[in-house]
């Protein structure tokens, strides 16, 4: 499909073949964008290289650590330098302690809790913000976001208070930046085995609930989450923006 034909897109947190931003990459790749990498820190930026080889294009990779200003400030200034206008930005990156993971919630660290909210809500402030100026055609900006944010899930714990305030932050900026036609929306994904999930305790008895609760009666993959960034960020979303689009089979539903 040509959905996305002339449109250069940034996928932020690509890890390995089994990351979310893969999944979109690859969607995205199918409908014609051009796509431009960030990954976190050298280490690794193989990993990226060796994947992208794989579309069969010549890609922009850009090294991208959220935690430091500079780099957010020097990657989007090389691809400003690089492409000029950017039409949207897939933004697939959290992190939190293991160690915060498990157990109660109430045990949560200070410093446990300004990380988890740092890489995984404020990065989507800070990106969208550098992004912005590089948006002079309009734009669509997609995060990832879980269940847990929402509700009570076991084990999520600081991680999904961290969603809690990037669900928010996605209306906060959806009011910011609509008037310049940019739009941003997340996509709240059903569990799905990532490197990212190896944290989670008990992540099989979370894959095994959705199998038999979820009205589709399965579990979704990186493809699926692929095909909705799609979506958002073609044309056929235009009028949505400030929206939790839940891919999960529609798990949430159910009580
Ligand atoms: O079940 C799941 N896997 C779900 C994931 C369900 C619903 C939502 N999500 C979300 C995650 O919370 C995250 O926001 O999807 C997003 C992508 O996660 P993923 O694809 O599941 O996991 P992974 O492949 O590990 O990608 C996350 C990446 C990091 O990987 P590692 O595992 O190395 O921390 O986020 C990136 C990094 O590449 N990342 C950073 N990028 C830039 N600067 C930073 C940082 N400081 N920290 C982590």
């Amino acid at each position: 499909n040509t959905l996305l034909q002339g449109k250069n897109i940034v996928i932020m947190g690509v890890a390995n073949h089994r990351s979310i931003a893969w999944g979109i990459a690859q969607s995205l790749h199918n409908a014609g964008a051009n796509l431009i990498f960030t990954y976190q820190g050298e280490r690794l930026r193989e990993n990226v290289a060796a994947l992208t080889e794989k579309l069969g294009v010549e890609s922009l990779l850009v090294n991208c650590d959220v935690t430091k200003d500079e780099d957010v400030e020097a990657a989007f200034a090389v691809i400003k330098e690089k492409v000029g206008v950017i039409h949207g930005l897939a933004h697939c990156i959290a992190f939190a302690k293991t160690e915060e993971l498990e157990g109660e919630y109430v045990n949560t660290s200070r410093e446990g809790y300004a990380l988890a909210q740092d890489i995984s809500a404020f990065s989507l402030v800070a990106v969208a913000r550098a992004a912005r100026p590089l948006m002079t055609e309009g734009g669509s900006i997609v995060t990832l976001t879980y269940l847990g944010g929402e509700r009570v899930i076991q084990n999520y714990n600081v991680m999904g208070v961290a969603k809690a305030a990037l669900d928010a932050s996605v209306r906060y900026l959806a009011n910011d930046l609509g008037k310049e036609n940019i739009r941003i929306n997340a996509i709240s994904a059903g569990p799905i085995r990532t490197l990212a999930a190896k944290g989670i305790r008990n992540f099989n008895s979370v894959l095994k609930e959705i199998e038999e609760k979820a009205p589709l009666r399965r579990t979704i993959d990186q493809s699926e989450v692929g095909d909705t960034a799609l979506f958002l960020f073609s044309n056929l979303s235009r009028g949505i923006t400030g929206e939790i689009l839940h891919v999960d089979a529609g798990y949430s539903i159910m009580g």
